[in-house]
């Protein structure tokens, strides 16, 4: 099936070979290896990005470093307005970007519609964001003194995200950064470069508009050869936030830390659902496949594990196979898909390895597992779901899979499922379907999930922007997005004021001199 999206790409301003260093609406000539984008769907060659050296990516932090000084002397509110406007030419774009997300990473036409959606959300809460960056005042222990706390821009935030979300991803951490007061230098995957210079070419219109100094959005479109460990190294940047694997986090983690810098890390998952036998199953089910099958299994909130009740074990088994094998997987772009493709081939592969090891450690694959040839799939991205009835002590279950590979696991008791339900190494999210209090707080309790994430009745995937974003274990930690993640952007100091004739000591120590 060919989809044209030329018009689409034209509206954009997304050319046959584009740069990859951008300052905000100034572009530059780089003299990295070009990129060639080839989208899933259909194996077409979309368009390529000629990609960031370090050099370049010094040179943009030079351009940044004095742009901060700017930008954080603009009241918040006046920052605050630049998002709004940002929000509103974003919402102009929502179509051919949602498109472009859909056709260069493989998403499903409605996901990346929602997904662009996501960053005109988080517009809009950026934007009542400026005009709460609240601290706290405290009473003092000493007479005639006050104390507050007040937060404080930091600097330059360096922004890594990963393919599956292309643009949302930037936007929870670049429109937060923003109203901050901080800049931004942002890194994509190169699997979607030609979602990050879209993105760039929408903002540079506002920046323009509003006189904003160059080096307050950057783009450095570099893959970690051109630019790995020096990114994360690197001391100009006071808060690194990194949305990827576990195993490269780790590492991010350390080179961050090694210099005492703060990072935001946003890792694997291996969520789970719990259905107990007071669930509405109709609606359990509805949840699981979305969450599963979904951006085809690689979102880090995906569905991994169901742990089933026994009494409905396999009653629900059959209803989930029944709808695996009539699942629309298709082209992207055409309306009736629901399942799209995988991202490129190496995703195909380490889906094949994963369903291998299923079988190797004793799983049973129940449907699916097959990559698919053939008229529309030519690219060789597509796979069918499967669905595994596996233990969940099985290595293969422990790791995560980016891929519409769903585990099926029994339990017989709700104390039974909590302790399968945390017994792995990530604590992304989480969900319970229940009609039954009781259960449903006793998932909510401090005994319950040990996720960031955990939802009653709802999947797995699918969070609101409203929320803080991000996980325990080895997810990593961070929180982004809504909630008071807007904190970890900025520098908090406590601040004393004496406004008597002495100079009494805290702790009432006595010292005179
Ligand atoms: C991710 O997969 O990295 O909750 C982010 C969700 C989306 C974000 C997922 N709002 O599924």
């Amino acid at each position: 099936m060919k989809i044209d999206i030329s018009k689409e790409l034209k509206e954009l301003g997304i050319e046959q070979v584009n740069n990859g260093v951008c300052t905000g609406t100034v572009w530059k000539k780089t003299a990295g290896s070009p990129v060639e984008s080839f989208s899933p769907s259909d194996g077409e060659l979309i368009a390529s990005v000629t990609q960031a050296t370090a050099a370049d990516y010094r040179e943009v932090v030079k351009t940044a470093q004095e742009a901060f000084n700017v930008w954080r002397m603009i009241p918040a509110p006046k920052r605050g307005e630049v998002v709004r406007q940002i929000g509103l030419e974003l919402r102009k774009y929502k179509e051919p970007l949602g498109k472009l997300v859909s056709y260069e990473m493989g998403k499903i036409y409605q996901e990346g519609l929602g997904e662009v959606q996501e960053m005109i959300d988080i517009c809009d809460f950026a934007v009542g964001q400026s005009r709460q960056l609240y601290g706290s005042t405290m009473h003092s222990e000493r007479e005639k003194h006050r104390m507050y706390d007040q937060y404080h821009p930091l600097g330059i935030v360096g922004v890594v995200s990963a393919f599956n979300f292309p643009v949302a991803v930037w936007a929870w951490n670049a429109m937060i950064a923003l109203v901050a007061g901080d800049v931004v230098i942002w890194k994509p995957s190169s699997k979607v470069f030609l979602c990050a210079v879209a993105v760039h070419k929408i903002v540079a219109n506002v920046l323009k508009e509003n006189n904003v100094p160059e080096g307050v959005l950057n783009l450095v479109a570099a893959g970690s050869r051109e630019l790995g460990d020096e990114f994360f190294s690197d001391k100009n940047l006071p808060l690194v936030s990194f949305t990827g694997s576990t195993k490269i986090g780790k590492k991010v983690g350390r080179l961050v830390g090694e210099r005492l810098g703060k990072s935001i890390l946003e890792l694997g998952g291996n969520n789970a659902i719990i259905i107990t036998p007071e669930a509405d199953l109709e609606m359990a089910l509805r949840a699981v496949v979305f969450g599963a099958v979904g951006t085809c299994g690689q979102r880090c909130t995906s569905t991994r594990r169901i742990i089933v009740h026994d009494s409905i074990f396999e009653d629900f088994k059959k209803r989930l196979i029944n709808t695996y094998k009539n699942l629309p997987i298709g082209h992207a772009l055409d309306q009736k898909t629901l399942v799209g493709p995988l991202v490129d081939k190496w995703a195909v592969e380490t889906y094949q390895a994963a369903i291998e090891k299923v079988k190797e450690e004793g799983g049973k694959i129940m449907v699916g597992g097959e990559m698919l040839s053939g008229e529309g799939y030519e690219s060789g991205c597509f796979v069918t779901p499967c669905i595994a009835e596996v233990e969940n002590h099985f290595e293969i279950v422990q790791n995560e899979t980016f891929a519409p590979l769903l585990y099926m696991i029994r339990y017989s008791d709700l104390e039974e499922a909590i302790r399968i339900h945390n017994d792995v190494p990530q604590g992304l999210s989480s969900a319970i379907f229940s009609r039954n209090m009781l259960e449903t707080e006793k998932f909510l309790s401090h005994e319950g999930s040990d996720c960031g994430i955990a939802n009653v009745n709802i999947g797995t995937s699918g969070a609101e922007i409203g929320g803080a974003f991000g996980g325990e274990k080895e997810t990593g930690g961070g929180r982004e997005s809504g909630s008071d993640a807007w904190k970890a952007y900025m520098r908090r100091q406590t601040n004393t004021i004496n406004f008597s004739a002495d100079l009494p000591l805290a702790q009432g120590i006595e010292f005179t001199l």
